[in-house]
């Protein structure tokens, strides 16, 4: 298991917060999810095997959210 700490532009509300909650926690190998709304990041623990820490950006970027790398 890795977690990492994902830094993220563009989430305004509750609204953006569910949706990149729910954009990452249904991904295969995604085993936790915390969004911070107010410091505008996510906390996910995943599976290396099953999914990278690319594919989780691909993730919340496809919700129209900017990753900050
Ligand atoms: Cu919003």
């Amino acid at each position: 298991m890795r977690t990492e700490t994902i830094k993220i532009a563009g989430m305004s509300c509750q609204h953006c917060e569910n949706a990149v909650n729910n954009a990452l926690k249904n991904l295969n190998g995604v085993s936790k999810v915390e969004v911070n709304l107010p410091d505008a990041y996510a906390r996910v623990e995943f599976d290396e095997r099953s999914i990278s820490l690319k594919d989780l950006w691909a993730a919340i970027e496809e919700e129209g959210y900017k990753v900050q790398r």
